[in-house]
């Protein structure tokens, strides 16, 4: 393992206080497709999701259902691993939960550290909170409304006015040390439309942030002992400090001299949702530039997903939950169409029409077609074996090639999680490789010139056997039962944790081809037509 890369990705932490929805799907498996890609590109992956646990909004959930803040947190951090493990087969390698006891020692030690670069001081915090967004705004970034209700507004939820005494965070130093941070690194925030937004903010000033709360004692303690002012108050931590502290826990923190920490930090990347890019890209880095740790690669920022474009939400009764999609579509299909259907770092939108149409053209004819007929032809024609061709045409050397382009054109989309111009690209190929066998006309060729028909098969073969193992990120089961119809072997050195695929191939099997008599399986249907 140890001569392998490193590559170190998390998610958002989800908050426990309901359900998981289609839209925190999304996140998973998009991440899970970019874990799966690295693993099967020889890289050491370590895969961070969880749970969010603290804070005010779980406090209060738990409150209306009779319970203590970390029985609901426990029961719905069981409802989110179920999801992930039995529903969307997400290959993670942690599923962290901000209860977890390494994480509250994360969590005082970066305080700590925080501390001793002067960065924290005791005041007063005087201003509106939103509990549901677990954010703090100035009064000109709200708005009352005729219900004589204040609301933030951003995001349209509620504020209350909150005094308190507060740890506050001096962020207003760090406003020249991001503003370098953006400009020396380009590639660290995507996409380019949501990084311009945070450096606009930062130019406009940076105030200092309150990082702690008395009036409620749902959240790691700040410790007692440090010096950072005289309180005989009891704080604990804004739930955004222990929050973004996971990603750092996952990683081994505190124990920075570990083997296992200076392999893993800093992180390659954070995958998270429009909504919350404040918080990694500005307060984030400015926690760890105090901390005196090093800052994470890469902060790739997704769109929402919306339901026929409608925001999802539980008074419009709107939500779909993930399981309800994979029972009707099939797991597959559902990833394929989430990372196909829109550009990753876009809004989307879905409809049952539109899953139906990917899963019917895109699967089923584009795909599914040229397998089972190709597959089917070698079957019957060629002794149920890989054919031996006969010397390459032209026509076959180019679909080859084109096959084979796709892996450095993924490697390059992937690097920049454009997933949906890896699987665009690939299905271009796929749609010329249809081209190709319906031109070279195999079923003819089996009248008039046998070798050449097992040639044409062969190669067609050869262009599946590429795809299949690309797909494999998207589409682990499907990609796994080609695979399989084509013999390919698996070479077990993708060095999946926790995957459903047990028998992935690799990438350097892109060095292979396809070895003539290796039996084939009888060819099953493998991406039926939705009905
Ligand atoms: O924000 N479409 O948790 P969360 C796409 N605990 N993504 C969506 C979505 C939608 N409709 N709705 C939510 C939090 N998300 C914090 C994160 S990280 C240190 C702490 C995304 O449960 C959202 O943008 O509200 C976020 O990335 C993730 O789901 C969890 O959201």
């Amino acid at each position: 393992m140890a001569s392998r890369p490193s590559y170190y990705l998390t998610t958002a932490i989800t908050y426990p206080n309901a359900e998981p929805h289609i839209g925190h799907a999304y996140e998973y498996i998009s991440a899970d497709v970019m874990a799966r890609f690295k693993r099967l590109d020889g890289f050491d992956v370590r895969f961070l999701t969880g749970t969010d646990e603290h804070g005010q909004k779980v406090q209060q959930t738990a409150e209306r259902e009779g319970l203590t803040p970390y029985e609901l947190a426990t029961r719905n951090a069981q409802a989110i691993k179920r999801v992930d493990d039995e529903v969307l087969g997400i290959s993670y390698d942690r599923f962290i939960r901000t209860t977890d006891q390494d994480h509250y020692e994360a969590s005082q030690a970066i305080w700590h550290r925080m501390v001793d670069a002067g960065d924290i001081y005791l005041d007063k915090y005087a201003g509106w909170y939103s509990v549901r967004d677990e954010r703090f705004f100035a009064e000109d970034e709200t708005e009352l409304r005729q219900d004589g209700q204040r609301y933030a507004a951003e995001t349209q939820t509620p504020v209350t006015w909150t005094e308190e005494e507060s740890y506050f965070f001096r962020l207003s130093s760090y406003q020249e040390k991001l503003l370098e941070l953006y400009r020396t690194h380009p590639e660290f925030v995507a996409p380019a439309t949501r990084f311009n937004e945070v450096i606009r903010f930062v130019e406009g000033g940076l105030e200092d942030l309150s990082i702690s709360r008395t009036t409620f004692d749902w959240g790691v303690p700040v410790p007692k002992e440090l010096t950072a002012g005289e309180t005989d108050l009891n704080h604990v931590m804004y739930v955004w400090v222990d929050a973004l502290t996971n990603y750092l826990t996952g990683a081994g923190f505190p124990h920075t001299d570990s083997e296992e920490f200076q392999r893993r930090w800093p992180a390659d990347l954070h995958i998270i949702g429009k909504d919350i890019s404040r918080f990694h890209c500005i307060f984030w880095p400015a926690f760890l530039m105090s901390a005196g740790l090093a800052l994470p690669r890469r902060v790739m920022i997704h769109g929402f997903l919306h339901n026929a474009g409608e925001k999802m939400s539980k008074s419009v009764g709107n939500v779909v939950a993930p399981a309800a999609w994979t029972q009707t579509y099939g797991l597959d299909t559902v990833r394929f169409f989430l990372l196909r259907e829109f550009p990753y770092g876009q809004d989307g939108s879905y409809t049952h029409d539109a899953v139906v149409g990917r899963k019917n053209s895109d699967l089923a004819n584009n795909l599914g077609n040229l397998a089972q007929r190709s597959l089917s032809m070698i079957a019957k024609n060629c002794d149920g074996a890989i054919p031996e061709p006969a010397e390459l045409l032209r026509s076959d050397v180019e679909i080859i090639e084109q096959a084979d382009s796709l892996l450095a054109l993924s490697r390059e989309a992937y690097q920049s999680q454009q997933f949906h111009r890896a699987l665009e690209r690939t299905w271009y190929v796929l749609g010329e490789a249809n081209a190709y066998f319906a031109e070279q006309a195999p079923w003819k060729l089996k009248k008039t010139d046998e070798a050449r028909m097992r040639t044409v098969l062969y190669v067609t073969a050869e262009v599946l056997r590429r795809v299949a193992l690309l797909i494999q990120a998207v589409m682990p089961t499907s990609a796994t039962q080609l695979l399989d119809a084509l013999g390919v072997e698996p070479d077990g050195d993708a060095g999946a944790t926790n995957a459903s695929n047990v028998g992935p191939r690799s990438f350097a099997a892109f060095r292979d081809k396809l070895v003539p008599g290796t039996p084939i399986s009888k060819p099953q249907p493998i991406f039926p037509r939705h009905e």
